[in-house]
């Protein structure tokens, strides 16, 4: 995502009446914050307005991305749908507020995952210690409020187990996350809790390379791409509305239904 919330031209004010219903659809739900004005969706979703194509995609991936994951959501014992290992794109597709090539890779001896807020066992964890934990693997599609997605193979620890694991607070009412590019992200609880968020260390089976997130990154069948956190250093529980990198600009902060 190069300059997102910037329009690269002026918008044409009838473009949303081509996605009338869908946009009717999406307000209702309640997916995005306020009403759905072509300067809020250019923020959102860092598409060109001026084109009445990608704004459907957009528009369409954001709404069709809920309708899949409502049930997960609402109701525990439902997942969100996962997918054969044959449809798993490689590699995945690369996004963050800036270029690919401007990643900064981490240097996993010298990593630790911190820990924050309500939980009873702060040390610090090394790669070495998170390797050591129970692992399951989810395939699921990622949906980016781009327009665009791609179905992805992660593994690595359920967030839930891992929170149990240090004593974590699971009453709190959010999990907020610290990133080595300072793209703060946080989630709430049930979310946190549910059995496909992952805190993943590999995809498709190796290491998690440079560019998705190695060596932790957040992986969640119920939340848009944006709420997935790559470069992870810090965990914190708290009950004070945390926020995040795109909410802060004006996204919805539960992004996922
Ligand atoms: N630390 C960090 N995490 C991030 C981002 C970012 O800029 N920095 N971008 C988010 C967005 S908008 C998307 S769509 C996904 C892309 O993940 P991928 O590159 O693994 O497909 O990462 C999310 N996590
Ligand atoms: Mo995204």
């Amino acid at each position: 995502m190069r300059s997102p919330f910037r329009p690269r031209t002026v918008p044409d004010p009838g473009i949303l009446d081509d996605h009338r219903p869908l946009v009717r659809q999406i307000e209702r739900r309640g997916l995005l914050r306020g009403g759905l004005t072509l300067g809020a969706l250019t923020m959102l979703t860092g598409c060109d307005v001026t084109d009445t194509t990608a704004v459907g995609r957009a528009l369409r991936a954001v709404s069709d991305f809920n309708d899949g994951v409502q049930a997960a959501l609402f109701d525990p014992r439902k997942l969100a749908p996962e997918y054969p290992a044959s449809q798993v794109l490689k590699p995945p597709r690369f996004n963050a507020y800036y270029d690919v090539e401007d990643v900064k890779p981490i240097d996993g001896t010298a990593w630790r995952l911190e820990l924050a807020g309500p939980i009873s066992d702060k040390r610090p964890w090394t790669r070495r210690q998170i390797a050591e934990l129970p692992e399951r693997e989810i395939i699921i599609r990622h949906v980016c409020v781009e327009g665009w997605d791609y179905i992805g193979q992660w593994s690595g620890v359920p967030l839930r187990a891992f929170l149990e694991r240090v004593g974590a607070d699971l009453t709190a009412k959010y999990v907020a996350f610290k990133t080595a590019d300072n793209y703060p992200s946080s989630i709430d609880m049930p979310s946190a809790l549910h059995p496909q968020t992952l805190l993943a260390t590999r995809y498709a089976g190796a290491e998690l390379p440079d560019p998705y997130g190695y060596p932790l990154r957040l992986r969640t069948a119920v939340k848009l791409g944006f709420k997935n956190p790559k470069w992870i250093t810090a965990i914190e529980v708290t009950n004070t509305y945390p926020g995040g990198y795109w909410e802060n600009r004006g996204f919805n902060w539960f992004a996922g239904l």
